[in-house]
């Protein structure tokens, strides 16, 4: 249900009694565009271009399509989608009626997505122009490229780039030195965005371009280059075999352009961008981020195609996390054995008896709380009543490992984090592990939690508020299935998150139970502080269209992610918002969500 208007929007819910789980999330966007189809579509050979194979001599095929990049194949303005092989994943361009521009839709893999993002190519004819007024070398299109093959998975800005986007790249038809390709991407939400740019090929010395927002005619285009060499060699000459993305950070305004001028010098081109929104920790009161589970994050890097004898010598795992709190697996009684030295693992202090574990958590918003802690504990009277067998601890699994970064309730959520997990040691079915999160400021918080492995049908957990005993646990979940299958038995690649919103008084304790089914686990939770309401915004109900409207008591307003959450009501209800516009309605839970800008 949509409504807009300029300054009030008149919104009619009529309400369901029973109401469908969703996804309760901030605005934000993840988009990853590769350009370059050439190492999607090929399959490996040796050193002599033999075909690899399998055991049984079978030639092996490509690598698998990319679930989460926009593939940009050779195209020109004539004809944009002559390379587009048919089940790839490469994405259909529309030229423009005067074929001096083609325009592809941007898939965003937010679990919010915004479905209007595309990305427009033309031209800088101007530049074509200056460099030769008796025959301009007008750009015809883009031409794709692979001559050095690292087959290495890198991680750029907490994004998993796969060899088969880093390895190729597209360059300016024709390469003629000193003109550009220009990239106009529009209808982005407006905010922060880290825009990171690469080129994989390591025999090119040097590569840059130009990042700005503007409007739709781009013409406050920088002077010169505000990227930095993103080649795959360094200023110095050295090959380098991981890159060197170069991220630049900007704001979009409301109705304004992101632009990109991709600087041709007659050699190599651009690999891939990754646009990714930044919340400012600013707008959080409260920020703690649990990756459960070490392995993705200790996992060998993947190198696809070992051509290349520094490749098998260079794998290693990717970057420890800077801004995640990992807990690997553990027991009550050695709760640290599998801290690895120089990891992002945090040390826990297991309690006199052995029957509780704490970690000390960081707070990454500006609030910088350095009073938070999580505890695991035994559900001791559960497991009495039943006569399971007591937690020993928790133990991590990652049996699928989509490697596909995504975007949670704003924040990005790196496939070492998502396809990862952690399951009850022992895993007994409807046991339960207790988590006590102490020394959260008062206030309101989304708790998200996820499971990335997308062969298991089902995960749910209690949220609740309490005491240190926590006695007033749910009966039943209050969560959602938050495996990565959706109750139809879907396989869900970027996960079903889901968010409860609970309100934190002074000296209250945050519980969750994560509840073991025998399958699966947690591989994730975000605890974001949400930041009082600005007095602009307020939710007005009334029973009836032309009744008296009033203040909604016990919404909770998200400033940063420009929702307003309050219990769904039991009977059809007309709401007004004021001082908002593009309202949209969905549910999550028992609770309704109003989206606004
Ligand atoms: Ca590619
Ligand atoms: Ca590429
Ligand atoms: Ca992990
Ligand atoms: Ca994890």
């Amino acid at each position: 249900m949509k409504h807009s208007t300029k300054h009030q929007g008149l919104l009619a819910a009529a309400v369901a009694a029973a109401l469908l789980q969703t996804s309760l999330t901030t605005q934000a966007g993840l988009f990853k565009i590769d350009f370059g189809s050439l190492e999607n579509e090929r399959a490996p050979v040796d050193a002599s271009d033999n075909p690899l194979t399998d055991a049984n001599g079978i030639p092996l095929g490509p690598q698998p399509l990319l679930l989460d990049w926009n593939v940009i194949p050779n195209w020109t303005f004539a004809d944009p989608n002559a390379n587009v092989a048919p089940d790839s994943a490469s994405v259909l361009g529309v030229a423009s009626a005067d074929g001096t521009s083609v325009t592809w839709k941007l898939k965003d893999v937010s679990v919010t997505p915004n479905n209007n993002v595309t990305l427009t190519m033309l031209d800088n004819r101007t530049l074509a122009e200056k460099l030769s007024s008796d025959a301009p070398p007008y750009m015809l299109g883009q031409t794709g490229n692979n001559p050095t093959k690292e087959g290495r998975d890198v991680v750029y800005d907490g994004v998993r780039v796969p060899g088969i986007v880093k390895d190729d790249y597209l360059y300016r038809n024709p390469d003629t030195d000193g003109s550009e390709t220009l990239m106009r991407i529009a209808n982005l939400d407006p905010g922060t965005y880290n825009v990171t740019v690469f080129e994989g090929r390591t025999t090119d010395g040097k590569r840059t371009g130009k990042v700005w927002v503007d409007d739709i005619k781009g013409l406050k285009e920088p002077a010169s280059e505000n990227t930095g060499n993103y080649a795959g060699k360094n200023d110095a000459g050295d090959v380098l075999l991981d890159g060197q993305p170069r991220t630049v950070t900007v704001k979009v305004n409301a109705g304004e352009y992101l632009w990109f001028a991709e600087m041709e010098d007659n050699s190599g081109g651009i690999s891939g961008m990754v646009i990714r929104s930044v919340i400012d920790p600013a707008d959080s009161k409260g920020l703690f981020k649990l990756d459960f589970g070490e392995l993705e994050n200790e996992r060998v890097t993947k190198i696809t195609n070992a051509n290349k004898d520094q490749a098998g010598e260079d794998a290693s795992a990717p970057p420890p996390l800077t801004d995640w709190n990992v807990i690997p697996t553990w027991t009550f009684a050695d709760p640290n054995s599998n801290v690895t030295a120089g990891s992002a693992s945090i040390k826990g202090t297991a309690n006199a008896d052995a029957t509780a574990v704490t970690w000390n958590l960081t707070d990454f918003s500006k609030d910088a709380n350095k009073n938070v802690t999580v505890t695991m504990l035994n559900n001791v009277a559960q497991n009495e009543a039943n006569s399971f067998p007591p937690a020993l601890g928790q133990s991590a699994n990652n049996p699928t490992k989509e490697g596909i970064a995504v975007m949670y309730d704003g924040i990005l959520v790196p496939a070492s984090v998502k396809d990862d997990y952690m399951y009850r040691n022992p895993d007994t079915d409807r046991s339960e592990t207790l988590m006590r999160f102490a020394g959260l400021n008062p206030g309101k918080y989304k708790v998200t939690v996820f499971e990335g492995r997308t062969t298991d049908a089902f995960r749910a957990g209690k949220v609740w508020v309490d005491d240190i005993k926590g006695l007033k646990e749910p009966a039943d979940q209050n969560t959602g299935n938050f495996a990565g299958k959706n109750d139809a038995g879907d396989v869900l690649p970027l996960g079903q998150p889901r968010t409860v919103v609970v309100d934190v008084k002074a000296g209250e304790y945050l519980w969750f139970a994560e509840m073991e089914d025998n399958s699966g686990g947690i591989s994730g939770m975000i605890i974001r502080g949400v930041p009082a309401a600005p007095s602009a915004v307020s939710l007005l109900s009334s029973a009836a269209l032309g009744g008296a409207f009033s203040a909604v008591t016990g919404a909770s307003v998200d400033a940063a992610a420009k929702t307003i959450t309050i219990p769904a009501p039991t009977s059809s209800s007309f709401y007004r918002l004021s001082g908002a516009s593009k309202v949209s309605i969905s549910t999550s839970g028992a609770n309704l969500v109003f989206k606004y800008e």
